[in-house]
C-alpha cells in the first residue's frame, strides 16, 4: 500500500458519520431600517435613528421596519439554531415596555428621508423610495393595512428599559430566518412595534446609517448542510474544478484506465485517479466447485444498489444477492461479508452450478 493511499483512508476515517455537524455564525447589519409614522407621510429612511413605542401628544405611533439581507451569509441547507437580533436603545424617556417583532409580508422601502439626531416627527418621505405609514413605498403603493403588513402573532417580544443593547432571541425568530434562509424572496424583515395601550412607550434606536458600533445586530447561528456520502466522497479526490468537468468526474468515467468508472471507484471506496486493476470484482470457482465473485461493498454508500446475477446462456440472469442503501446483502446466493472499517469485502456463491455458468455485479445509483 503507498503511503498516498494510507493518508487518504486517514482522512476517510476522519469524516465518518457521526461527526457533529458543522455549525457556523455570521453577524449581520440591517440591509435597511425606517420608521413609519402614524400622524403623517412622513420617513426616516437615512436618519441615525430609528423610533417605536407611543408618545405622548396626540395618541400617535411610531414602527421601525427592519430588514436584513441572508443571502450569501448562510449556505443553502443550513439549519438555523438561534437567532439574536440586538437593537441599541439610544435614548429612554419611557422606562420598561414590551417590544414585539413580527414578521413582514410585504416588502418596502428605505429612503433618502432624515430627521437628524434628534427628529422624532420624521420629515416628508421621498418619493418612490420611503416606506410610510400608509405605503410600503411613498406615494401610491400602499400597505394592505395601514402601520404595516405583518403576521400578527409576534415572533419574538423582549421588555426594553433604559439605554444601551436590547436582545430578541426566540424560538419564532429562528422560524422566520429559517424561511427566509429558505426562500429569499419572503425576506422583508421584521416591524418593531413597542407596547400602543395607554402609556408613553416609545423610545429612540441607533439606526444602520449611525456609527459602526451602535448599529443593529443580527447573529445567526446555523448547521452547515452535511454533505452526503457521494459529496465526501467526491470531495477527498475531486478538486472543485473537477467537480464541474463531467469527463473528469462523471459517473461513467474512467481516467485511470483500469475498467473501474468513477461510480465503482465510490461503490468499492477506491481512489478513481488510481491504476488499480487488482481491486476488480473477482470472479472464482469456489471450494464447492460453484461459481462465485468477490467484491468490495462501502457500506457508507447509501446512495446504490449492488446486484449479483447469474447466468447460463448470457441472456437470461437470475439475482443472487443484492443490497440496497448500505445494507446487508441478501438473496437466494451464498452469501458473506467480511468486514473491514467502512467496506466489507462481499462473496456471493451461485447454489446451482453446471458446465456454463457467467456471474455479474451490477452497480447503479438507486
Ligand atoms: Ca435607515
Ligand atoms: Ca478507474
Amino acid at each position: 500500500m503507498s503511503p498516498r493511499l494510507i493518508v487518504l483512508l486517514l482522512l476517510s476515517a476522519l469524516l465518518l458519520p457521526g461527526n457533529q455537524a458543522t455549525a457556523d455564525t455570521v453577524t449581520l447589519e440591517p440591509a435597511k431600517d425606517n420608521t413609519i409614522f402614524s400622524e403623517s407621510n412622513n420617513s426616516d429612511g437615512s436618519g441615525p435613528t430609528f423610533f417605536s413605542g407611543r408618545i405622548r401628544r396626540f395618541n400617535n405611533f411610531r414602527r421601525t421596519l427592519i430588514a436584513f439581507d441572508l443571502s450569501g451569509s448562510i449556505p443553502d441547507g443550513s439549519i438555523v439554531q438561534s437567532v439574536t437580533l440586538s437593537i441599541r436603545v439610544d435614548r429612554d424617556p419611557s422606562g420598561p415596555h414590551n417590544y414585539s417583532l413580527h414578521r413582514l409580508t410585504r416588502d418596502w422601502g428605505e429612503g433618502s428621508s432624515n430627521s437628524g439626531t434628534s427628529g422624532g416627527l420624521g420629515v416628508p418621505a421621498q418619493s418612490g423610495a420611503d416606506a410610510t405609514w400608509n405605503d410600503a413605498f411613498f406615494n401610491g403603493n400602499n400597505w394592505s393595512s395601514s402601520g404595516g403588513d405583518f403576521i400578527q402573532q409576534a415572533s419574538a417580544t423582549s421588555s426594553v428599559s433604559g439605554t444601551g443593547f436590547a436582545d430578541w432571541s426566540s424560538a419564532g425568530l429562528i422560524a422566520d430566518v429559517q424561511a427566509w434562509s429558505n426562500s429569499q424572496s419572503t425576506n422583508f424583515g421584521w416591524i418593531l412595534i413597542g407596547e400602543e395601550g395607554n402609556s408613553v412607550s416609545v423610545k429612540r434606536f441607533n439606526s444602520r446609517n449611525g456609527s459602526s458600533a451602535n448599529r443593529p445586530k443580527l447573529t445567526v447561528t446555523f448547521a452547515l448542510p452535511q454533505p452526503t456520502n457521494r459529496e465526501r466522497w467526491q470531495d477527498l479526490y475531486f478538486n472543485e474544478d473537477e467537480l464541474g468537468m463531467p469527463e473528469v468526474s462523471g459517473d461513467d468515467v474512467d481516467r485511470s484506465g483500469d475498467g473501474i468508472s468513477n461510480l465503482l471507484a465510490y461503490a468499492f471506496d477506491l481512489d478513481p485517479r488510481l491504476f488499480q486493476p487488482d481491486k476488480l470484482p473477482t470472479p472464482v470457482i469456489d471450494s464447492n466447485g460453484f461459481l462465485s465473485i468477490d467484491f468490495i461493498r462501502d457500506t457508507r454508500a447509501d446512495d446504490l444498489l449492488y446486484i449479483v446475477e447469474i447466468s447460463s446462456d448470457l441472456i437470461s440472469w437470475t439475482e443472487l444477492a443484492r443490497s440496497s442503501g448500505g445494507v446487508i446483502p441478501t438473496g437466494t446466493g451464498t452469501i458473506s461479508e467480511t468486514a473491514g472499517a467502512t467496506t466489507r469485502t462481499v462473496t456471493v456463491s451461485d447454489t446451482v452450478g453446471g458446465s456454463r455458468r457467467f456471474i455479474r455485479l451490477i452497480v447503479e445509483p438507486l
